[in-house]
């Protein structure tokens, strides 16, 4: 459906004078909305590819702002800035099932800033410390009541059997050009199913810990609001940690081709740690803790062997800005993990220190 016959839907404060793709997702369609009165709103396709069941998402989504905005407000923060809110249709409806998927609208939070790189360990300890409070806040909500959005979405083992499949199927026929990365990604599989076999707690986890997932204060720099709410579910700390981990202790972007730049950077690992253990360390177990190292790992191979499944797919699921896109982020993970690989010792060790004896 065209954004005009869905903006004409809604009820804003005033006529809307503009609405134009905005940000840097993979997933969603995103588009900000400006109206007569200066007041901004983000509305969103939600991607069909992504997501089989969206309102599954949209009840996730509602349930988990009003319960932040609760625990936000019990902690005297601003709920209105530091948790998304929907606003609804004209009919008070949180969201459109129209014939190209699932539309909706969130209020604009303003005077923030996304980064697409972690330009510096004190961006990134924010980062850490938004996605720590975030898991803090949700430790009460009821994680049996949530539904899973993307069924198996870090299960790395189902990933690599997707994989697997799509390399069998070559349904792009391109399989041919990546057999060393198809090689990569096999060497490893052994290890694909080591952190679902460590038997750690289930918590209400994010899932998607991109640095560009947290909006930070424009005006001093500070972790401000976590956003991109569609895959809260049950899940383990080290995924959250570990995604996060993936995309901004990379000193390079993630889609950068010239590999020499891509390295892991143990500063900025250290950084995150700070960040996310100060808010969240006291309600992990020692056994968390200790598989935050492996959680980088893990989600830093599942998203090379994403990247080029869906590459072998013909570009399905993520968007691209070109046509070996997902080949080029797939090389860039493969790079950061063999660099990860090297420096394992150094990340256990930092978060050692914070496993209370
Ligand atoms: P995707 O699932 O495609 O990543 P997101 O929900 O993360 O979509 O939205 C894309 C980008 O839009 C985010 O990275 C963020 O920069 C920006 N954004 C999302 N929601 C808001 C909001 N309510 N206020 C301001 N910026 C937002
Ligand atoms: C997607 O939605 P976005 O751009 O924040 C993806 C993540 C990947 C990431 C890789 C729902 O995140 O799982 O790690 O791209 N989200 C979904 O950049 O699949
Ligand atoms: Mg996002």
């Amino acid at each position: 459906m065209q954004v005009e016959s869905i903006l004409a839907l809604y009820q804003l404060d005033s006529a809307v004078t503009l609405a134009r793709p905005y940000g840097d997702g993979h997933i969603n369609d995103t588009y900000r909305v400006e109206t007569e009165s200066g007041r901004r709103y983000i509305l969103q396709r939600l991607s069909p590819a992504a997501f089989s069941e969206p309102e599954k998402v949209m009840q996730n989504v509602s349930r988990v702002t009003a319960f932040l905005r609760e625990a936000i407000r019990r902690r005297g923060g601003d709920p209105e800035r530091e948790t998304l809110r929907i606003i609804p249709m004209a009919d008070g409806k949180e969201y459109l099932m129209a014939d190209d998927g699932c539309w909706r609208m969130y209020g604009f939070i303003g005077d923030t800033k996304t980064y697409q790189q972690a330009e510096n360990e004190a961006v990134f300890r924010e980062a850490g410390r938004a996605f720590g409070r975030f898991m803090r806040d949700l430790a009460d909500y009821p994680a049996d009541t949530l539904h899973e959005t993307i069924p198996r979405f870090h299960d790395t083992e189902n990933r690599l059997a997707a994989f697997k499949a799509a390399v069998e199927e070559n349904r792009a026929g391109r399989a041919g050009q990546v057999q060393a990365e198809i090689a990569f990604v096999l060497e490893r599989g052994c290890r694909a199913g080591e952190l679902l076999k460590a038997s750690l707690p289930l918590r209400v986890t994010h899932n998607d810990t991109k640095l560009n997932n947290v909006l930070m204060n424009a005006a001093d720099s500070k972790a401000l609001c976590v956003v991109d709410l569609d895959t809260v579910m049950p899940g383990l700390c080290a995924y959250d940690f570990g995604d996060a981990i993936r995309f901004g202790a990379n000193t390079a972007a993630e889609d950068e081709q010239d590999l020499t730049k891509v390295n892991f950077s143990l500063p900025m690992f250290k950084a995150y740690a700070e960040g996310y253990l100060g808010e969240a360390g006291s309600m992990l177990t020692a056994a968390e803790i200790a598989s935050l190292p492996l959680g980088a790992w893990m989600m830093t191979y599942e998203c090379g062997m994403r990247f080029l499944t869906d590459f072998l797919n013909g570009d399905t699921y993520f968007h691209i800005a070109y046509r070996q896109h997902n080949l080029v982020r797939a090389r860039n993970q493969f790079t950061l993990l063999a660099d990860m690989e090297r420096q394992a010792d150094g990340m256990h060790g930092i978060v050692r220190e914070y496993i209370k004896e």
